[in-house]
């Protein structure tokens, strides 16, 4: 028998497959209760590519489990639940935790969704779910387990103990990368959580920053150089260089680490983080790409949706960025707080001026646990929930959300005429072909909406 056997779903569509990274969650969650004394064994149906929630379900319980743990973002959620029905439908069922983004933002809701699930646990869960293995395992009643959710004799919903427990995360043992497929991209986080505001943001680990000594994020990358030779190691600091010093000095160690090595890093951080000093020793340590959350091209929305920015920063990081050697990747949202056709035609023209190597564009998704599901949910702000089929919660492909005077039709088309407008004017013919292809289900209903009856939007 198997105590712990952690899952995620696999990938539901094509775009999806394009997201199948290692998961530093399920990752870390192994690695404690390894530490633990537990037996653990993991099954990534998105790594492992699995084509449906049967397989994930059989090879799960291939390990004969004492509990299985299903972590999921809101995406990801009813393809849990599927997961957690086939567990159960077992002759020797095992116990069920859920965990993860969705349940981290909606714990109560999401145990109710299904009887199925015998627990959830919200937030960082390393400690709560090696405690919680091993009471199932000795067959004893949990107690007075942060974050856990579950149900008392009547039925009812509670929770053991506050959510607000944080993992020390300089005592953390790396994730348990050997338990999963050899992969040529690494990720790691030197800090978790953001002190920032965005009214988007789940802001999922919290706005309490805690940094990781330096001498253990480096000792990690040495870890991860000699056991994986990875090709890439993606930092996934949600906001990186959030505290200058820590950041240069991190950033000398690995320009003289990485010299010989050649190992592309990425990392994502604000127009307002970046400093010119920051983005040359970035670009020594060996930083191909750096993602900049610009999000809209229009003051008034940035304001609204508490940035704490202006464009003409997104200007300036951009160039920085270019100045340095190092590829940007801007990442634009349509559908922000007083968004408008004209404040949309402010980001295209931005978009299009700071041609970045690589652009998204999303949609707005109302994601639980920020500001604008809540909007959503009681029609504040403009803003209307348009479904709670979390399936829909993709920023690139569907639907969840309608800001007034704005459909999500219309929004769509905008999301296609920024990158079409981005590529054309700055005459980069392969990417708008590239883009077409990949969008050819989207190209004719957009070309029949610009000659039919809101021929108005492509030039408000
Ligand atoms: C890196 C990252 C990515 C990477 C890699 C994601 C991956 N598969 O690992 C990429 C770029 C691929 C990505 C893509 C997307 N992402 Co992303 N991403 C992040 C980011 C910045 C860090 C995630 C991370 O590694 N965290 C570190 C680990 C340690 O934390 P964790 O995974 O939450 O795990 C802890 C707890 O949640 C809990 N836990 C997790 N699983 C389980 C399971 C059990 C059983 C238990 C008990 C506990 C538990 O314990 C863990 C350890 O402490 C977060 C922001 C954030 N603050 O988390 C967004 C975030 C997770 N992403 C988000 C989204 C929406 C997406 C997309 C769906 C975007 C889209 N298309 O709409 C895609 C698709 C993702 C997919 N289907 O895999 C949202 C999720 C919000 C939500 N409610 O669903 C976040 C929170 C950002 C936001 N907008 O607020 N993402
Ligand atoms: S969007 Fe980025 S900067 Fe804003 S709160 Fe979320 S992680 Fe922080």
């Amino acid at each position: 028998m198997t105590d712990l056997v952690l899952t995620r779903p696999g990938a539901s569509s094509s775009a999806e497959r394009h997201w199948s990274h290692l998961p530093l969650g399920i990752g870390y969650l192994a690695a404690r209760a390894r530490q633990q004394g537990l037996t653990v064994a993991i099954v990534d149906a998105k790594i492992l590519k699995h084509s449906s929630v049967q397989q994930t379900a059989e090879a799960t319980l291939a390990h004969n489990p004492r509990l299985v743990g299903i972590s999921a973002l809101t995406v990801e959620f009813a393809s849990a639940l599927k997961i957690a029905t086939l567990l159960k439908g077992h002759h020797a069922p095992p116990t069920v935790v859920l965990g993860g983004a969705h349940a981290n933002a909606l714990p109560k809701e999401s145990l109710t969704a299904s009887e199925h699930l015998d627990y959830v646990i919200a937030g960082e869960a390393e400690t709560s779910l090696a405690t919680l293995t091993k009471h199932v395992c000795s067959g004893t009643q949990p107690e007075g387990i942060p974050g856990l959710y579950c149900r008392d004799s009547g039925n009812e919903i509670i929770v053991q103990a506050p959510v607000g427990f944080r993992e020390d995360v300089a005592t953390l043992p790396f994730p348990a990368w050997d338990l999963f497929p050899r992969s040529t991209v690494y990720p790691m986080m030197t800090e978790r959580g953001c002190p920032y505001e965005c009214v988007f943001c789940s802001r999922n680990m919290s706005r309490k920053v805690r940094s990781r000594p330096l001498d253990n994020v480096t000792e990690e990358i040495r870890w991860l150089h000699r056991d994986f030779a990875p090709d890439e190691i993606h930092i996934e600091d949600e906001t990186f260089g959030l505290h200058k010093e820590r950041t240069y000095e991190f950033l000398a160690w690995l320009a003289d680490f990485n010299r010989d090595k050649g190992i592309q890093f990425k990392a994502q951080t604000r127009v307002d983080t970046l400093t010119p000093r920051m983005a040359a020793m970035m670009k020594n340590a060996g930083f191909g790409y750096v993602e900049l959350g610009v999000e809209s091209g229009d003051a008034d929305v940035l304001a609204r949706s508490k940035k704490g920015y202006s464009p003409s920063q997104a200007e300036i990081a951009v160039k920085t960025l270019s100045d340095a050697g190092i590829k940007a990747w801007v990442n634009f949202i349509i559908g922000l707080p007083g968004e408008t056709r004209e404040s949309i035609r402010h980001s295209i023209e931005l978009a299009s001026r700071l041609n970045p190597n690589r652009l998204s564009v999303a949609i707005i998704v109302a994601y639980p646990g920020s500001e604008i599901y809540q909007w959503a949910v009681s029609g504040q702000n403009g803003y209307h929930l348009l479904t709670r089929d979390w399936q829909r919660f993709d920023k690139y492909l569907t639907s969840s959300v309608e800001i007034d005077g704005l459909s999500y039709g219309t929004m769509r088309r905008y999301q296609f005429q920024m990158y079409a407008e981005t590529y054309l004017r700055n005459r980069r013919i392969r990417d708008l072909a590239m883009f077409a292809w990949k969008n050819r289900s989207f190209v004719r209903p957009f070309l029949n909406s610009l000659t039919q009856k809101e021929r108005n939007i492509a030039t408000p």
